[in-house]
């Protein structure tokens, strides 16, 4: 059986909708992955043994999403060595701001690569990159990702060219 190389784990399971984005691109890539809830706060035993335990367990990267007072990728961080992605939650109260800098403003020394608010493609994408860097295969699969995707921002624009703006933004709509 393949080894879970990314866990992605979550301050709560109303961060299930967000993280999701996450789970999609690692399972695109075919990376083995597990899907947990564990708050810093809520849940502080359960998340120590995980964060202590998952080196052992063959962990490569962790992606950590929470909201709010968003301790969780941090607190991850302490106590897990390789590379922890924070995802910062969009909430209620503050629109997310408080859950971005909760996790951006980690203390030298414990970093947590913090992507945009509710941005969890990119951290399954950034989770990809780091494991690429030791396996080819999910190299290639990355630049054909980026080839799919330039080409149809390119064919975006063609399209564009063609209908003019107005014809263009109705079937947006449609
Ligand atoms: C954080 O509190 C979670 O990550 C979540 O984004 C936020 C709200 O949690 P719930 O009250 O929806 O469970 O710990």
């Amino acid at each position: 059986m393949s080894k879970i190389l990314v866990s992605v784990i979550m301050g709560s399971d109303s961060d299930l909708g967000v993280m999701k984005e996450a789970v999609d691109i690692l399972n695109n890539f075919g990376v083995m992955n597990e899907v947990l809830v564990l708050s810093a706060h809520r849940t502080f035993e359960a998340t120590r043994e995980y964060a202590m335990s998952a080196i052992e367990k063959g962990t490569k990267v962790i992606i950590a999403g929470a909201g709010g007072s968003a301790h969780l990728p941090g607190v991850i961080a302490a106590m897990f060595p390789l590379p922890v992605i924070g995802v910062p939650i969009k909430s209620k109260s503050l629109e997310g701001l408080d859950s971005l800098l909760s996790i951006v403003q980690m203390p030298p020394g414990i970093p947590v690569a913090t992507v945009g608010i509710n941005c969890a493609k990119n951290a399954g994408l950034l989770a990809v990159q780091i494991l690429a860097t030791s396996d080819p295969e999910l190299a290639k699969k990355l630049d054909s990702f980026r080839t799919k995707q330039k080409d149809s921002v390119l064919e975006k624009t063609e399209k564009l060219k063609t209908l003019g703006i107005k014809k263009y933004l109705e079937i947006l709509k449609k």
